[in-house]
Protein backbone atom coordinates (compact mmCIF):
# COMPACT_ATOMS: atom_id res chain seq x y z
CA UNK A 1 0.00 0.00 0.00
CA UNK A 2 1.33 3.12 -0.85
CA UNK A 3 2.28 5.39 2.25
CA UNK A 4 0.71 8.32 2.96
CA UNK A 5 3.63 11.64 3.34
CA UNK A 6 3.44 14.98 4.63
CA UNK A 7 5.51 17.67 4.48
CA UNK A 8 5.93 20.32 7.54
CA UNK A 9 6.74 23.69 7.10
CA UNK A 10 8.17 25.22 10.20
CA UNK A 11 11.46 25.98 12.57
CA UNK A 12 14.11 23.46 14.11
CA UNK A 13 13.74 24.90 17.73
CA UNK A 14 17.16 22.30 18.26
CA UNK A 15 16.38 22.41 21.72
CA UNK A 16 12.63 23.02 24.07
CA UNK A 17 10.36 20.33 21.97
CA UNK A 18 8.48 22.53 19.71
CA UNK A 19 7.81 22.66 16.46
CA UNK A 20 9.57 20.23 14.03
CA UNK A 21 11.39 18.65 16.92
CA UNK A 22 7.51 17.63 17.99
CA UNK A 23 5.77 17.27 14.27
CA UNK A 24 8.67 14.91 13.27
CA UNK A 25 8.02 12.17 15.58
CA UNK A 26 3.97 12.61 16.33
CA UNK A 27 3.28 12.30 12.52
CA UNK A 28 6.11 9.67 11.86
CA UNK A 29 4.27 7.51 14.98
CA UNK A 30 1.19 7.65 13.04
CA UNK A 31 2.87 5.65 10.05
CA UNK A 32 3.18 9.02 7.91
CA UNK A 33 6.44 10.28 6.01
CA UNK A 34 7.02 13.63 7.34
CA UNK A 35 9.32 15.43 5.15
CA UNK A 36 10.74 18.49 6.33
CA UNK A 37 11.07 21.75 5.24
CA UNK A 38 12.66 23.97 8.38
CA UNK A 39 12.23 27.80 8.21
CA UNK A 40 15.16 28.84 10.68
CA UNK A 41 17.30 26.74 13.07
CA UNK A 42 16.85 28.34 16.92
CA UNK A 43 19.36 27.07 19.40
CA UNK A 44 16.16 26.80 21.75
CA UNK A 45 12.93 27.68 21.47
CA UNK A 46 12.22 31.88 21.97
CA UNK A 47 11.08 31.06 25.79
CA UNK A 48 15.06 30.30 26.43
CA UNK A 49 16.65 33.49 27.65
CA UNK A 50 20.01 34.02 24.68
CA UNK A 51 18.25 31.73 22.18
CA UNK A 52 20.16 31.97 18.80
CA UNK A 53 17.93 32.07 15.50
CA UNK A 54 19.39 31.20 11.87
CA UNK A 55 16.73 32.04 8.82
CA UNK A 56 16.89 29.48 6.17
CA UNK A 57 14.67 31.74 3.55
CA UNK A 58 17.23 31.39 0.83
CA UNK A 59 18.03 27.59 1.25
CA UNK A 60 13.99 26.58 1.88
CA UNK A 61 13.83 28.46 -1.95
CA UNK A 62 16.73 25.89 -3.20
CA UNK A 63 15.54 22.76 -1.54
CA UNK A 64 11.87 23.28 -2.98
CA UNK A 65 13.67 23.91 -6.42
CA UNK A 66 14.97 20.72 -5.94
CA UNK A 67 11.48 18.74 -5.21
CA UNK A 68 9.78 20.67 -8.30
CA UNK A 69 12.57 19.99 -10.67
CA UNK A 70 12.04 16.13 -9.25
CA UNK A 71 8.17 16.23 -9.24
CA UNK A 72 7.53 16.03 -5.61
CA UNK A 73 4.15 15.66 -4.61
CA UNK A 74 2.41 15.40 -0.66
CA UNK A 75 -0.74 14.18 0.70
CA UNK A 76 -0.50 17.04 3.30
CA UNK A 77 1.14 20.43 3.60
CA UNK A 78 1.00 21.29 7.16
CA UNK A 79 2.78 24.95 7.76
CA UNK A 80 3.58 26.32 11.26
CA UNK A 81 6.10 28.89 12.35
CA UNK A 82 7.46 31.06 9.55
CA UNK A 83 9.70 34.10 10.31
CA UNK A 84 9.05 36.53 7.92
CA UNK A 85 6.72 37.67 5.37
CA UNK A 86 8.91 36.82 2.68
CA UNK A 87 8.42 33.10 3.83
CA UNK A 88 4.66 33.48 4.39
CA UNK A 89 4.55 34.28 0.59
CA UNK A 90 7.07 31.32 -0.48
CA UNK A 91 4.60 28.80 1.58
CA UNK A 92 1.80 30.51 -0.76
CA UNK A 93 4.02 29.56 -3.77
CA UNK A 94 4.61 26.29 -2.45
CA UNK A 95 0.94 25.37 -2.19
CA UNK A 96 0.21 26.76 -5.36
CA UNK A 97 2.86 24.27 -7.27
CA UNK A 98 3.16 21.30 -4.92
CA UNK A 99 -0.75 21.22 -4.15
CA UNK A 100 -3.32 18.27 -6.09
CA UNK A 101 -6.81 17.98 -5.77
CA UNK A 102 -6.23 15.05 -3.03
CA UNK A 103 -3.74 17.37 -0.80
CA UNK A 104 -4.87 18.51 2.87
CA UNK A 105 -3.66 22.01 3.51
CA UNK A 106 -3.34 22.61 7.19
CA UNK A 107 -2.20 26.17 8.24
CA UNK A 108 -1.24 26.54 12.01
CA UNK A 109 -1.13 30.43 11.52
CA UNK A 110 1.52 31.06 14.65
CA UNK A 111 1.34 34.83 15.49
CA UNK A 112 0.54 34.84 19.50
CA UNK A 113 -0.76 33.94 22.66
CA UNK A 114 -2.39 35.45 25.59
CA UNK A 115 -3.79 38.35 23.48
CA UNK A 116 -0.26 39.38 21.84
CA UNK A 117 1.43 39.19 19.19
CA UNK A 118 4.85 37.25 19.32
CA UNK A 119 8.00 39.85 19.98
CA UNK A 120 9.71 39.43 16.66
CA UNK A 121 6.38 39.79 14.57
CA UNK A 122 5.56 43.37 13.04
CA UNK A 123 1.96 44.33 12.63
CA UNK A 124 1.61 43.36 9.03
CA UNK A 125 2.29 39.82 9.60
CA UNK A 126 -1.34 39.14 10.53
CA UNK A 127 -2.32 40.15 7.19
CA UNK A 128 -0.36 38.35 5.63
CA UNK A 129 -0.94 34.78 7.53
CA UNK A 130 -4.61 36.21 6.43
CA UNK A 131 -3.41 35.59 2.53
CA UNK A 132 -1.61 32.18 3.59
CA UNK A 133 -5.03 30.89 5.44
CA UNK A 134 -7.26 31.88 2.42
CA UNK A 135 -5.43 29.07 1.07
CA UNK A 136 -5.81 26.33 3.16
CA UNK A 137 -8.45 23.77 3.68
CA UNK A 138 -7.90 23.30 7.28
CA UNK A 139 -6.48 26.58 9.88
CA UNK A 140 -5.58 26.09 13.66
CA UNK A 141 -5.49 29.37 15.11
CA UNK A 142 -6.19 30.17 18.92
CA UNK A 143 -8.17 32.85 20.03
CA UNK A 144 -5.60 34.99 20.16
CA UNK A 145 -4.60 34.48 16.86
CA UNK A 146 -8.26 34.62 15.14
CA UNK A 147 -8.70 37.85 17.08
CA UNK A 148 -5.64 39.16 15.04
CA UNK A 149 -6.41 38.30 12.17
CA UNK A 150 -10.03 39.36 12.49
CA UNK A 151 -8.62 42.23 13.17
CA UNK A 152 -10.98 42.26 16.97
CA UNK A 153 -10.66 42.78 20.45
CA UNK A 154 -9.17 39.24 22.55
CA UNK A 155 -11.29 38.59 24.98
CA UNK A 156 -11.25 35.91 27.88
CA UNK A 157 -14.69 35.50 28.64
CA UNK A 158 -17.27 34.82 25.61
CA UNK A 159 -20.16 32.54 25.05
CA UNK A 160 -20.63 30.41 22.44
CA UNK A 161 -22.67 32.45 20.02
CA UNK A 162 -19.15 34.90 19.95
CA UNK A 163 -17.14 32.23 19.01
CA UNK A 164 -19.58 30.71 16.18
CA UNK A 165 -19.04 34.08 15.34
CA UNK A 166 -15.04 33.98 15.10
CA UNK A 167 -15.65 30.88 13.42
CA UNK A 168 -17.72 32.17 10.57
CA UNK A 169 -15.47 35.29 10.76
CA UNK A 170 -12.86 32.60 9.93
CA UNK A 171 -14.29 30.72 7.22
CA UNK A 172 -14.96 33.63 5.27
CA UNK A 173 -11.33 34.05 5.19
CA UNK A 174 -10.95 30.97 2.71
CA UNK A 175 -10.47 28.22 4.49
CA UNK A 176 -13.46 25.38 4.24
CA UNK A 177 -12.32 23.95 8.08
CA UNK A 178 -11.76 26.06 10.76
CA UNK A 179 -10.41 24.67 14.51
CA UNK A 180 -10.09 27.11 17.21
CA UNK A 181 -8.33 26.39 20.30
CA UNK A 182 -7.89 26.92 23.93
CA UNK A 183 -11.43 27.88 24.27
CA UNK A 184 -13.23 27.37 27.30
CA UNK A 185 -16.90 28.33 28.77
CA UNK A 186 -16.59 27.72 32.45
CA UNK A 187 -12.66 27.95 33.37
CA UNK A 188 -13.17 24.59 34.23
CA UNK A 189 -13.01 22.94 31.09
CA UNK A 190 -10.72 23.81 28.03
CA UNK A 191 -11.03 22.56 24.62
CA UNK A 192 -11.58 23.20 20.93
CA UNK A 193 -14.17 24.50 18.66
CA UNK A 194 -14.29 23.81 14.82
CA UNK A 195 -16.77 24.53 12.28
CA UNK A 196 -16.77 22.98 8.74
CA UNK A 197 -18.41 25.81 6.61
CA UNK A 198 -19.18 23.17 3.83
CA UNK A 199 -21.41 21.42 6.29
CA UNK A 200 -22.34 24.21 8.31
CA UNK A 201 -21.12 21.83 11.33
CA UNK A 202 -20.25 22.80 14.69
CA UNK A 203 -18.79 21.00 17.31
CA UNK A 204 -17.27 21.72 20.64
CA UNK A 205 -14.64 19.14 22.52
CA UNK A 206 -13.38 19.74 25.83
CA UNK A 207 -11.49 18.03 28.57
CA UNK A 208 -10.82 19.37 32.05
CA UNK A 209 -8.55 22.34 31.81
CA UNK A 210 -4.91 21.60 34.11
CA UNK A 211 -3.86 25.41 35.10
CA UNK A 212 -0.68 26.38 34.20
CA UNK A 213 0.68 27.46 30.65
CA UNK A 214 2.86 24.58 28.46
CA UNK A 215 5.21 25.42 26.00
CA UNK A 216 4.51 23.49 22.78
CA UNK A 217 1.44 22.05 23.56
CA UNK A 218 0.16 23.94 20.25
CA UNK A 219 2.53 22.43 17.80
CA UNK A 220 1.30 18.83 19.82
CA UNK A 221 -2.25 19.35 19.28
CA UNK A 222 -1.40 20.31 15.33
CA UNK A 223 1.36 17.90 14.52
CA UNK A 224 -1.51 15.30 16.63
CA UNK A 225 -4.39 16.49 14.62
CA UNK A 226 -2.68 16.15 11.40
CA UNK A 227 -1.63 12.98 12.16
CA UNK A 228 -4.96 12.30 12.59
CA UNK A 229 -6.78 14.13 9.46
CA UNK A 230 -4.66 12.27 6.67
CA UNK A 231 -4.77 8.75 8.34
CA UNK A 232 -8.38 9.25 7.37
CA UNK A 233 -10.15 10.60 10.58
CA UNK A 234 -13.20 12.54 9.80
CA UNK A 235 -12.18 16.26 10.54
CA UNK A 236 -13.91 16.97 14.35
CA UNK A 237 -12.93 13.26 15.19
CA UNK A 238 -9.39 14.50 14.45
CA UNK A 239 -9.64 17.17 16.53
CA UNK A 240 -10.95 15.04 19.51
CA UNK A 241 -8.14 12.52 19.32
CA UNK A 242 -5.29 15.55 18.93
CA UNK A 243 -7.27 16.93 22.20
CA UNK A 244 -7.49 13.81 24.35
CA UNK A 245 -3.65 13.00 23.09
CA UNK A 246 -2.32 16.79 24.56
CA UNK A 247 -4.29 16.45 27.31
CA UNK A 248 -2.20 13.08 28.19
CA UNK A 249 0.98 14.94 27.36
CA UNK A 250 0.48 17.37 29.72
CA UNK A 251 -0.68 14.80 32.47
CA UNK A 252 2.51 12.96 31.63
CA UNK A 253 4.81 16.11 32.66
CA UNK A 254 2.89 17.15 35.32
CA UNK A 255 4.91 15.54 38.13
CA UNK A 256 8.18 16.83 36.97
CA UNK A 257 7.28 20.71 35.85
CA UNK A 258 10.86 21.97 37.08
CA UNK A 259 13.20 20.42 35.31
CA UNK A 260 10.63 20.00 32.20
CA UNK A 261 9.29 23.87 32.19
CA UNK A 262 10.39 23.91 28.19
CA UNK A 263 7.63 21.24 26.93
CA UNK A 264 5.56 18.50 27.36
CA UNK A 265 6.50 14.09 27.82
CA UNK A 266 4.81 13.60 24.67
CA UNK A 267 7.52 10.52 24.26
CA UNK A 268 5.71 8.25 26.53
CA UNK A 269 2.60 8.87 25.21
CA UNK A 270 2.89 7.63 21.44
CA UNK A 271 2.65 4.49 22.10
CA UNK A 272 -0.95 5.00 22.63
CA UNK A 273 -1.41 7.82 20.25
CA UNK A 274 -0.64 5.24 17.14
CA UNK A 275 -2.44 2.27 19.02
CA UNK A 276 -5.46 4.64 18.65
CA UNK A 277 -5.71 4.68 15.37
CA UNK A 278 -6.25 0.84 14.39
CA UNK A 279 -8.97 0.58 17.11
CA UNK A 280 -10.83 3.63 14.95
O1 LIG B 1 5.18 26.68 19.50
C1 LIG B 1 5.24 27.76 18.62
C2 LIG B 1 6.66 28.17 18.40
C3 LIG B 1 7.35 27.66 17.32
N1 LIG B 1 8.64 27.98 17.10
C4 LIG B 1 9.29 28.81 17.91
C5 LIG B 1 8.66 29.35 19.02
C6 LIG B 1 7.31 29.03 19.27
C7 LIG B 1 6.60 29.61 20.41
O2 LIG B 1 7.07 30.40 21.16
O3 LIG B 1 9.35 30.16 19.85
C8 LIG B 1 10.71 29.17 17.61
Amino acid sequence: MKQKRTVAINDISCMGKCSLTVALPIISSAGIETVVLPTAVLSAHTAFEGFTFCDLTDEMSRVVNHWKDRGESFDCIYSGYLGSVRQIELVENFIRDFRREDTAVVVDPVLGDNGKLYANFTDEFPREMVKLCSLADVITPNLTEASLMLGCEYKTEYDEEYIMDILKGLSELGAKKVVLTGVTYDRERLGVACYDSLTGQYSYYAQECIGSMFHGTGDVWVSSFVAAYVRGCEFSRGAQLATDFTVRCIRETLDDMDSHWYGVKFENCLMDFCRRFDEE
